[in-house]
């Protein structure tokens, strides 16, 4: 999954398929897509609010604007998934229309409505765990067993959408890495990933250039890569299905690698 972040902030890519009033710009959008899908994307994931911790709100109609904007441009020239990662329920519908293939939510459909309107657009929905809110979740998450009330969380958040209509076979889970999460929460995540398998529907991870990495390594956002891949193929490794990451060919490489070794 390779992600596009149609934002003027996001932590490591903010601001590039953006002109300067805020509108998406459709020649970078398209060249950095076409990069993607031609080095092995099978879904290309559409971001148009930051969710980095202090970022600022965007309001709904840009959202939605930035979305259906970027839909109607790939739709027709890409084979892939188009996955938006949203959590409102006006953006779901408006993207559903315009070709979405998957909604990608960082607050498990907790928003009011989010539920009934995923459900209604018939399509896919990742579900991820998040603890607090992205302006303040890093500034003192706490956890007794971190697996286990994650797994927990996503447990409750399945029977949430089973109960909206949305059943297990349009459902993948993510534990969020970096969403209201210490460095040793995010390592004990990863270390017991296989834990999420007993949910019984794919896992997602995104752990691309994250602040865990940078942590481990002591790199900024843009030399991240290295230590984004190991990431990655210890997360596939663990039994992870989908990997959404801001460098697609390195990436792609790692996965087949540790998916040849898991078998
Ligand atoms: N991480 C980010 C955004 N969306 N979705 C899922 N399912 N899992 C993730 O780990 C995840 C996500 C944050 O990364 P990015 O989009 O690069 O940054 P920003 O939130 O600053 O736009």
């Amino acid at each position: 999954m390779g992600v596009l972040n149609l934002t003027p902030d996001s932590f490591s890519d903010g601001g590039d398929l953006l002109c300067g009033a805020g509108a998406v710009d459709a020649d970078a959008l398209l060249r950095r897509a076409d990069a993607m899908v031609s080095e092995g994307a099978a879904i290309l994931d559409l971001g148009a609010e930051s969710t980095r911790p202090g970022a600022e709100p965007v309001p709904v109609a840009v959202e939605r604007e930035r979305i259906v904007f970027a839909l109607e441009l790939l739709k027709p020239r890409f084979d892939v998934v188009c996955s938006v990662d949203s959590s409102a329920p006006e953006v779901f519908e408006a993207a559903a229309e315009a070709g979405a293939g998957l909604l990608n939510d960082v607050r498990a459909l907790r928003r009011p409505g989010a539920l009934a309107a995923a459900a209604a657009t018939g399509l896919p929905v990742c579900l991820m765990h998040m603890q607090g809110e992205p302006g303040t979740m890093q500034d003192r998450p706490a956890y007794d067993d971190v697996v286990g009330e994650v797994a927990a969380f996503l447990r409750a958040r399945m029977a949430a959408a089973q109960d909206a209509g949305i059943g297990p076979d349009r459902l993948l889970v993510d534990p969020g890495f970096g969403f209201g999460k210490s460095l040793d929460h995010n390592c004990a995540l990863l270390r017991e990933l296989a834990a999420l398998e007993t949910l019984g529907v794919p896992v997602l991870v995104g752990l691309s250039r994250k602040r865990m990495i940078g942590a481990l390594t002591g790199r900024e956002a843009g030399e991240r890569l290295a230590g984004s891949i190991a990431a990655a193929a210890l997360a596939v490794r663990a039994g992870a299905r989908v990997v959404r990451t801001h460098d697609v060919a390195a990436t792609v490489d790692a996965v087949r690698v540790a998916e040849a070794v898991r078998g």
